[in-house]
């Protein structure tokens, strides 16, 4: 496989041919490919081109803000054709969901993602893995589509980066984030306003069901790692949804003397659902992928079958012995 690298030159020439383009988010929707989706779409159409919005999964509500958002649709294989198909953030094809339909109706395939697993799936790829967002990149391909910066660009750029960035704090934002975010206050974005809707604001739901999470605490492997359980009852109970769940898991960061955190939590359809966070030099991705799952260092996932307290004590095994081993 080639090294990854990114190529705005590549992708902006697909992007001048192209007349129809579907641009495509991951499942499980978050804020960088929805940030990147919706200023695509925004960028695109300064430049008069025909633009549809896919995304295999429900839009989180705390997201429909984003400019255009409402006009993603889940694909259901009788869209098409387009001139080229777009997809932005999805680290693999699976990950595409239902959206995978449209690479046999497109003309031409292209992506923009920043995760260091990308197997490079389209015809043509611009991967950075050490970009700190999907959003990143795609301030830099404006500069190679001739578009401007607007107020609406800024609030979509600006809600994937923050979000992917856990808000600016992550060990990987760098100066180039901060030089974007100094061109986006040039545009009047409305940091405190998002910041309240993306970071501080939850749905009771949510709290009751972060009150949950937190009755569930223990530490494990001599104190070092967080586990949190939800069964199906405390999301029966509290009204709260699988979405709710999703920040959770950082609690288990939050106490001091913690490695590792983990968060499981029971579906609807009985699956074991895993979120796990590290800090540096600890790893969680190599745990998810021993598992069938992926993700970055220092967040990853992963889903098992079995009963709830089986799953936990399988994939706590898994990290008890990452964390010794960084002890020896
Ligand atoms: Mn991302």
């Amino acid at each position: 496989m080639e090294p990854l690298r990114r190529n705005p030159e590549a992708v902006a020439r697909c992007i001048q041919e192209a007349n129809t383009i579907a641009v495509v988010s991951h499942i499980n929707p978050d804020g960088d490919t929805l940030g990147a989706a919706t200023a695509m779409y925004l960028i695109l159409r300064k430049l008069n081109k025909d633009v549809a919005l896919f995304c295999d999964g429900k839009i989180p509500d705390s997201l429909s803000f984003l400019p255009a958002v409402d006009l993603f649709r889940v694909p259901t294989g009788k869209e098409g054709p387009f001139d080229l198909m777009l997809a932005v953030d999805v680290s693999d094809r699976k990950r595409m969901g239902s959206a995978d339909g449209l690479m046999a109706q497109s003309r031409m395939t292209a992506q923009i993602d920043h995760h260091s697993t990308n197997p490079q799936y389209m015809q043509v790829n611009s991967v950075d893995g050490n970009s700190p967002a999907t959003c990143v990149m795609i301030r830099e391909q404006m500069d190679f589509l001739n578009v401007p910066m607007t107020r609406e660009i800024a609030i979509c750029l600006y809600t994937g980066i923050s979000t992917d960035t856990g808000n600016f704090s992550f060990s990987y934002t760098n100066a180039e984030v901060f030089h974007l975010m100094s061109e986006l206050m040039h545009h009047d974005l409305p940091l405190a306003k998002l910041n309240r809707i993306l970071f501080r604001e939850k749905s009771r739901e949510q709290v009751k069901l972060l009150g949950k999470a937190l009755n569930s605490l223990t530490f494990c492997g001599n104190g070092k790692i967080a586990v949190m359980k939800l069964t199906r009852e405390d999301f029966l109970e509290t009204g709260a949804l699988s979405e709710h769940a999703d920040t959770i898991v950082d609690y288990g960061l939050y106490t001091t003397g913690t490695k590792m955190a983990m968060l499981a939590r029971e579906t609807e359809k009985g699956e074991i659902k895993f979120s796990l966070r590290a800090l540096d030099p600890c790893t969680v991705n190599n745990i998810a992928e021993r598992f069938g799952g992926g993700g970055h260092p220092q967040a990853a996932g992963l889903t098992l079958y079995n009963g709830l307290n089986e799953a936990v004590e399988m994939v706590l095994a898994a990290m008890e012995e990452e964390q010794k081993s960084l002890e020896e």
